[in-house]
C-alpha cells in the first residue's frame, strides 16, 4: 500500500503551479484578457491553482502558431513522426507516478486505476499510432492500360479538439496522438473543471515537438470551446462530452463544412444470462465484477454499465451476490492505492448524481445499497464522494433512461432472449454495452444485436488502443482508437494519371 502525498505537501511527487497559462506556440502564454479561473481538486473541495480563462482571442492566437506550424509538421516523415510519438510514451513512462498523481488530485480519480490504466494506456496511444502510421500504405487502381489513379494520404492541416472531464489526460491522448501521427496541428481545449493535469503533461513532453503542433487553450464552453469549435481555420473538430452539447458542435461544424467526430453520452447495458450462475466458479465470479464496473471511474465513464438487466430465474441471487460485493468496493483517500473508488469530478456532478438518487427514490425504485452522499473524514470531509448505489426499478424510469454519470447503476430484470435485447435497445443511446453467458451462441448473437458501436462479451471496460470506439444513435458520430481512426485526420488526394500522349 502507498499512500501519495497531497501536492503541495512534503513528499508529493509531483508539485502544480499555482497559475497555468496557455500553451501556445511552445510558450506559456497569458491569457489576452488577463482573466483566471480557480481550479479545484475533488479529492478535498480546496482550490490548488489558477487557470487562464480562454476567450476568442486566445483562440486566435493558437490558430496562428498552429497553422505556422502545420506545413513542415505535415512534410515530416512517417518515421520522424513515429519516432517522436515514442518519445511522448517513453517520457510518459518515465514519469507515470507523477503523472498519475497530477491526474488524480485534479480530477478526484482513484490513483490505482491512474497508475495502472489511464495512464500506462496513454502511453501505449502513442506506441500504437506511431506504429499505425509507420505501418499506412495508400492505394492504386489502375483504370486503364495507360491510365493510373493513386490514392495518397495527406494531413487536414489544423484540427480542434475538445475534451471532457473524466478522463482528462486519456481523452487529449485519444485525441492528440492519431491527429500526430497523421502529421497535422493541434489547437485542444481541456475541460474547465479538469484543466491541470493536461499542462503537467504538457510541461513533460512539450519539447519533443516542434512549437505550435501542439497548442492548448483553456477556459470555458461557450467562452473558448465555441470560437475553436466555431473557428473558419480549422479543417475538422473532435470532441467528447455531453449530447447537447455535441448537437451544438454539429452545427458550429456545418457553417464551415468539416468533419467532425463525436463521442457522446450513454446508457449502457449490461446483460448477465442465466447460464452465469450455473456453477459457483471463476465465471460467476467474473461476471460479479462485470456488474461492479459501474463504479469504475465513480462511474463517470460514457460507458459506464449504468443499466444491469439480469434474467428474471437468477435475480435474486446474483443482485444479493453483487450487493455485498459493491459494499466491499473501498472508498477513501484517491491517492492511497487501497482506494477503489474516488471522488466524483467536481461538485456540479456531485450534485447532479445526488439529485438523480433522488429522483430515483421518488421513482419508486427500490435501493438496494448506497443513495446517498459518503461522508469521508478530516480533509477529505470537503471533497465529493457518493455511495456506489443499486437501484432495483424497471426500464421506463428515468434513472434507467437518463444519464446520470455517477456510480449508480439501475438493475432490472428479463424473462428470455428477446425481452432482454428489447430492454436493451429501449434507449436513446448506443455506445457501450455487455453481455455475459456461458454460451457462444447466445453471447454472440446478442452481441450482434444490441446496438450498440462497443459491445463487450464476457468482459467490460478493456479499452486497447487497436479496438474501434464510438456510438451508434445518439452516442456520437465517428470512431475513436483503431486504424481506421487514421482517416479521420486525413484528406484524400487522388491523383488520375495518363501514360499516353495520344489517348484521352
Ligand atoms: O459536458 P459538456 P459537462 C455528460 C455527463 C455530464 C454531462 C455534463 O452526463 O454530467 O455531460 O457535463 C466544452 N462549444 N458527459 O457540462 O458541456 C466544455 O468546456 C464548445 C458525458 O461538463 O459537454 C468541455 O471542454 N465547447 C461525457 C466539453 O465541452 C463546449 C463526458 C465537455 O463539456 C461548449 C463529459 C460549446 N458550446 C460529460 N459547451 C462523455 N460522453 O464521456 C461546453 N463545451
Amino acid at each position: 500500500m502507498t499512500v501519495y502525498a497531497n501536492p503541495g505537501t512534503d513528499g508529493a511527487v509531483v508539485e502544480f503551479k499555482s497559475r497555468y497559462e496557455h500553451y501556445i506556440g511552445g510558450e506559456w502564454v497569458a491569457p489576452v484578457k488577463g482573466q483566471y479561473f480557480e481550479n479545484v481538486t475533488p479529492i478535498t473541495g480546496q482550490v490548488f491553482c489558477e487557470v487562464a480563462r480562454g476567450t476568442a482571442e486566445d483562440i486566435e492566437a493558437a490558430l496562428d502558431a498552429a497553422w505556422a506550424a502545420a506545413p513542415a509538421w505535415g512534410k515530416t516523415s512517417v518515421a520522424e513522426r513515429a519516432g517522436i510519438l515514442n518519445k511522448i510514451a517513453d517520457r510518459i513512462e518515465a514519469n507515470l507516478e507523477k503523472i498519475a498523481v497530477a491526474e488524480s488530485w485534479d480530477n478526484g480519480k482513484a490513483v490505482r486505476e491512474t497508475l495502472n490504466a489511464d495512464i500506462p494506456l496513454a502511453a501505449d496511444h502513442f506506441r500504437y499510432f506511431a506504429s499505425a502510421i509507420r505501418a499506412q500504405e495508400g492505394s492504386l487502381s489502375q483504370i486503364d492500360e495507360d491510365t493510373v489513379a493513386y490514392h495518397y494520404h495527406e494531413p487536414l492541416g489544423v484540427v480542434g479538439q475538445i475534451i471532457p472531464w473524466n478522463f482528462p489526460i486519456l481523452m487529449a491522448v485519444w485525441k492528440l496522438a492519431p491527429a500526430l501521427a497523421t502529421g497535422n496541428a493541434v489547437v485542444l481545449k481541456p475541460a474547465e473543471q479538469t484543466p491541470a493535469s493536461i499542462m503537467v503533461l504538457i510541461d513533460l513532453i512539450g519539447d519533443l515537438l516542434p512549437p505550435g503542433v501542439i497548442n492548448i487553450v483553456n477556459g470555458f464552453g461557450l467562452e473558448a470551446g465555441k470560437p475553436l469549435a466555431s473557428n473558419k481555420r480549422i479543417r475538422k473538430i473532435a470532441f467528447t462530452g455531453e449530447t447537447t452539447t455535441g448537437r451544438l458542435i454539429m452545427q458550429y461544424a456545418s457553417e464551415n463544412i468539416i468533419p467532425i467526430t463525436l463521442e457522446l453520452g450513454g446508457k449502457s447495458p449490461n446483460i448477465f444470462f442465466e447460464d452465469v450462475a450455473a456453477q459457483d466458479d471463476a465465471f460467476w465470479d467474473k461476471a460479479q465484477e462485470g456488474f461492479t464496473m459501474f463504479a469504475l471511474n465513480q462511474g463517470e465513464v460514457c460507458t459506464c454499465p449504468s443499466r444491469a438487466l439480469i434474467q428474471e430465474s437468477i435475480a435474486d441471487r446474483f443482485l444479493d451476490a453483487v450487493v455485498a460485493r459493491t459494499q466491499k468496493i473501498v472508498q477513501g483517500n484517491p491517492l492511497d492505492t487501497d482506494t477503489m473508488m474516488g471522488a466524483q469530478a467536481s461538485n456540479d456532478q456531485l450534485e447532479k448524481i445526488l439529485s438523480y438518487l433522488d429522483i430515483g427514490k421518488q421513482e419508486g425504485a427500490e435501493v438496494l445499497t448506497g443513495g446517498g452522499r459518503a461522508e469521508l473524514d478530516g480533509d477529505l470531509a470537503g471533497g465529493f464522494y457518493v455511495q456506489p448505489t443499486i437501484f432495483k426499478g424497471s426500464n421506463n424510469m428515468r434513472i434507467f433512461q437518463e444519464e446520470i454519470f455517477g456510480p449508480v447503476v439501475s438493475a432490472t430484470t428479463f424473462n428470455d432472449y428477446d425481452d432482454a435485447l428489447t430492454i436493451a435497445n429501449d434507449t436513446l443511446y448506443g455506445l457501450g454495452a455487455g453481455v455475459w453467458s456461458r454460451n457462444g451462441n447466445t453471447a454472440y448473437r446478442a452481441g450482434r444485436e444490441i446496438q450498440a458501436g462497443r459491445v463487450w462479451v464476457n468482459n467490460y471496460h478493456a479499452y486497447p488502443a487497436h479496438a474501434a470506439f464510438g456510438g451508434y444513435k445518439s452516442s456520437g458520430i465517428g470512431r475513436e482508437n483503431h486504424l481506421m481512426m487514421l482517416d479521420h485526420y486525413q484528406q484524400t488526394k487522388n491523383l488520375l494519371v495518363s501514360y499516353t500522349e495520344n489517348k484521352q
